[in-house]
């Protein structure tokens, strides 16, 4: 790729480009690469281009706009900022420092009536100059683009002959402010003011801080990443949590030599301090761009499928659902923890493909109120994006109405509708061939499984996951491997598509316990036979040359 020619027009740039600069269809969630690959020249600027050509109602827009806060946000903002005025965007709102989580920016784009809105984010991937940067895009709805645009934005970026863009901007980010690029205006405010609002109006403020009050205490680790600010005000100046609650509470460009993937792997110290410690009753963490969670209690963790079956078993408890819930979705690989709290509420529950993007039409169209992945991920129809801060106040609304722990709560709901044993088995980093050699292997035995047993038990189905959406009739072809057995047991094997370093192999395990079954063992053991059995059928160790995964949820 080279640079053919370069023009000036007044106070506008036309930049022509000879060859497409984008090598990759935008992923999961946006497009993610390393910020050197990032921030090489005109590749931004040519994703953006082709971005604004494609999605609809730019000219005269209004647009979102605002990222995690990582190494390249201001500079990004500059960039699109100049582009959208270039393209005739009516008005752009961003945030001071460009700060502004996913569900904070799903929200605005919402309530100001957007065309859309772009996220600077690589979400839960490190950041820093030799971290990840990534751009995702939201539609008008506030939710991740669907598959159709992002695929048009591709097509897009291989045909561009070149991008527009003003020369340069006076924009302060230091405080909110009023600009003009040209004749757009460009409107910047705090990012966090409107979501507060939100919560308030979703939650009993009053009620959870009188239950923190009472020596419950808790602690927030926002790894150094979006949610710091948001979690400070909501919960130590609002809920009066005790001063040093929210740690690692300031957005740095590294996120502070933190991977912002809250997890109990990256999210060690949290996790240590409630898994072997005794001072707190309550523990959260939330990733790089806000919209994950991991939930913990005094000695107990939340497994993330079995979250979304506890905030659907009592969402009466908070006041946005107390008339009840419309539905409820989860996607492939999250555990049927929630299908069975779905059955017994008498609701429907959705199987969608992973990825946000994929609950859109069902939120959109009234069929569902809550959803999640297993990824850490729980939302409802107040945004369009999974969200962390609600998850974390959801549970303490709970924890604060039924006045009991974290562990009492999981052990109540497993006794009530059994245990769905769960984990999922990350090996990161693989070389890309050996993944995909790995995962097409295991894609053609599949069939010569069904009727035979796996780890013991007989395999009823086993295929590559296809979804068709029941509102827009879109069929979505190879969403993941299932193998699906006669007790319910199932593994499920996805290749990642947010990762940047060779390949991800994902592996989720499966069973079930009724409630008068053995109901407190490690997930690890209880799930041992199916370990075994998926290692040496997918020939995971002979293959990646690993002993073991390297994150284990
Ligand atoms: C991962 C998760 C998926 C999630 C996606 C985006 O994707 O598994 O459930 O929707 O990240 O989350 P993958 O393809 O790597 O498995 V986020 O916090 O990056 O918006
Ligand atoms: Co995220």
């Amino acid at each position: 790729m080279s640079l053919k020619e370069f023009s000036s027009q007044d106070s506008q740039l036309r930049i022509s480009l000879t060859s497409s600069f984008t090598d990759q269809k935008p992923g999961t969630s946006g497009l993610r690469k390393s910020t050197k690959h990032f921030f090489q020249p005109h590749y931004l600027e040519s994703f953006v281009e082709a971005i604004f050509q494609t999605l609809s109602g730019v000219e005269g827009g209004i647009l979102v706009l605002g990222g995690d806060g990582r190494f390249g946000n201001t500079q990004a903002i500059d960039v699109i900022l100049r582009m959208a005025a270039a393209h005739g965007v009516k008005k752009v709102i961003t945030t001071v420092n460009g700060i502004l989580s996913t569900p904070a920016a799903s929200h605005l784009i919402r309530i100001k009536k957007a065309v859309g809105g772009i996220i600077l984010s690589a979400s839960h991937n490190s950041g820093g100059p030799e971290g990840d940067f990534g751009v995702k895009l939201n539609g008008p709805n506030g939710g991740p683009a669907a598959e159709s645009l992002t695929d048009e934005i591709f097509e897009c970026t291989q045909t561009l002959g070149g991008y527009k863009i003003f020369k340069d901007s006076q924009i302060s980010l230091d405080e909110p402010g009023k600009y003009f690029i040209g004749s757009m205006s460009v409107e910047v405010i705090d990012g966090i003011e409107d979501y507060i609002d939100l919560m308030q109006n979703i939650f009993d403020f009053d009620k959870i801080s009188s239950f923190l009050k009472n020596d419950f205490l808790i602690a927030f680790d926002a790894l150094n990443a979006v949610t710091g600010p948001y979690a400070k005000k909501i919960l130590e100046d609002i809920l009066g949590a005790n001063s040093g609650t929210v740690r690692n509470g300031k957005p740095l460009e590294d996120f502070g030599g933190c991977h912002p993937d809250p997890n109990l792997t990256y999210a060690k110290d949290l996790a240590d301090l409630l898994l072997y410690g005794n001072q707190y009753s309550f523990g959260a963490a939330c990733d790089g761009d806000g919209d994950r969670n991991m939930i913990l209690g005094r000695n107990c963790f939340v497994n993330p499928s079995d979250s979304l079956a506890i905030l659907t078993a009592n969402a009466t408890c908070v006041p946005a659902y107390s008339d009840g819930l419309l539905g409820v979705a989860r996607s492939m690989p999250t555990s049927s923890a929630v299908d069975v709290v779905a059955k017994e509420l008498g609701i429907a529950c959705f199987e969608t493909p992973t990825g946000w993007k994929f609950f859109g039409n069902l939120l959109d169209s009234g069929e569902i109120t809550l959803c999640g992945e297993e990824s850490f991920g729980t939302g409802s129809n107040h945004v369009r994006e999974k969200d962390g801060l609600w998850a974390v106040l959801f549970w303490l609304q709970i924890l604060a109405n039924k006045q009991c722990s974290v562990k009492d709560l999981m052990h109540q709901h497993w006794n009530q509708f059994g245990r769905h044993y769960y984990s999922r088995h990350d090996y990161e980093s693989i070389s890309s061939d050996i993944a995909h050699d790995l995962f097409n292997s295991v894609e053609s035995k599949l069939t010569s499984l069904v009727g035979h047993p796996f780890a013991g038990i007989n395999v009823v189905k086993a295929d590559n996951f296809t979804y068709k959406d029941p509102v827009d009739n879109s069929v979505t072809l190879r969403q993941g491997l299932r193998i699906l057995l006669e007790d319910g047991s199932r593994v499920v094997l996805r290749l990642s598509g947010t990762g940047t370093k060779g390949a991800t192999l994902r592996i989720y395990l499966e069973s079930y316990v009724s409630s008068n079954g053995n109901l407190i063992q490690d997930p690890q053991v209880a799930l041992s036979k199916l370990i075994r059995s998926i290692d040496s059928f997918a020939e995971v160790t002979k293959r990646t040359g690993m002993l073991e995964p390297t994150v284990i949820t």
